[in-house]
């Protein structure tokens, strides 16, 4: 593992990383509840996702890239500049919803304000258009980049193999993203794909690939800091491959205890990348137990009042439900 000291960031940065992770864990906490209590109609989490999204977010810049998320990317969507609230009202799913004014399911992400592309339940419809954005960056003679993200077993998906060939020919400012937890639903890597690793994909279409451990904040960001530069400068795509964990269930409406032994879950427990990045903050003197429980607090207030509001907010209309779908 490498220290967070050679991340290059300072102190009051990886603060702010560590609360964006945090804010990330703890949000989706409140999520997986409303579901519970029958508030929300669903949720798919990204715990264990946190501490990679957060170092890949980081090394953008959000007020002028593109982010075309996949349904697992909330942490990455508040670096973004999504709020806790922005978030709430996609679950609750009502018309101030920033997604999709509550027409899509909960966890679409998309915000016109934030440069964020909201994407179909289609897994990997995002990579073409992904591929498409950057493009547009290229014509326009832009200096922005864009972002895309699907899971490992999404990402056997034809679409994804045209679009990581249109861009590596083209040379488009696109960074593809591979989070891989091990699982598609239930199954396993080896009954999705044959080769070594993931990221060997991307010198097929004549671009980097990079595999990091998605736990190893310092390894991520670095990995992300050096393609977003080179994209910038008309270098060209990358793939990066993270390696992560799925501490939950698929989604709400499966139970991985099925198809993961107690042991495994156990396991993956131990090595959650949140307590990872704890254990490194305070070794390295970023932050004491005392602060990091002070930010916990400050988070779990912030998520109760963005709960409240967003769900005294108002439902869609019946009679308005075309709209915000489909084009006039
Ligand atoms: C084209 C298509 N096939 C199947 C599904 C159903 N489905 C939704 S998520 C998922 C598993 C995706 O696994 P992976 O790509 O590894 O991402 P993860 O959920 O593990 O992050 C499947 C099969 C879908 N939404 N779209
Ligand atoms: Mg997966």
């Amino acid at each position: 593992m490498k220290t967070l000291k050679e991340s290059g960031l300072n102190k009051e940065e990886m603060i702010q990383a560590y609360t964006h992770i945090l804010k990330g864990r703890r949000l989706d906490e409140r999520l997986w509840q409303l579901t519970r209590i029958g508030k929300a109609s669903f949720n798919i989490s990204g715990q264990g996702h946190e501490v990679a999204q957060v170092a890949m977010a980081m090394a953008f810049e959000p007020e002028k890239d593109f982010f075309l998320p996949y349904y697992r990317d909330m942490t990455a969507c508040l670096v973004w500049g999504m709020s806790a609230k922005d978030v709430l009202l996609g679950s609750f799913g009502k018309e101030a919803d920033p997604s999709s004014h509550g027409r899509q399911m909960p966890n679409h992400y998309g915000s016109k304000k934030h440069n964020i592309i909201s994407h179909s339940s289609t897994v990997s419809t995002q990579f073409p258009l992904a591929t498409g954005v950057a493009y547009s960056a290229l014509l326009a003679k832009k200096d922005f980049v864009a972002l895309t993200a699907t899971g490992e077993g999404s990402a056997n998906q034809g679409e994804v193999q045209e679009a990581m060939n249109f861009a590596g020919v083209k040379k488009l400012p696109v960074i593809f993203v591979i989070e891989n937890n091990g699982y598609a639903i239930s199954v396993g890597i080896k009954e999705q794909y044959a080769n070594e690793t993931m990221a060997m994909r991307g010198p097929a279409y004549g671009f980097p690939g990079i595999q990091v451990n998605g736990n190893d904040f310092t390894e991520t960001y670095l990995a992300f800091k050096k393609v977003v530069a080179d994209a910038r400068e008309g270098k060209g795509p990358a793939l990066i491959e993270m390696m992560v964990q799925r501490l939950t269930s698929h989604s709400a409406d499966d139970d991985h205890t099925v198809y993961r032994s107690q042991k495994d879950i156990e396991n993956l427990k131990k090595n959650d990348g949140l307590l990872v990045m704890e254990k490194q903050l305070i070794e390295e003197g970023y932050l004491t137990r005392e602060e990091m429980k002070d930010i916990d607090s400050r988070l779990k207030a912030e998520i109760n009042q963005a709960t409240d509001e967003a769900e005294a907010m108002a439902d869609p209309d019946p009679e308005t439900i075309l709209e915000q779908v489909y084009a006039d």
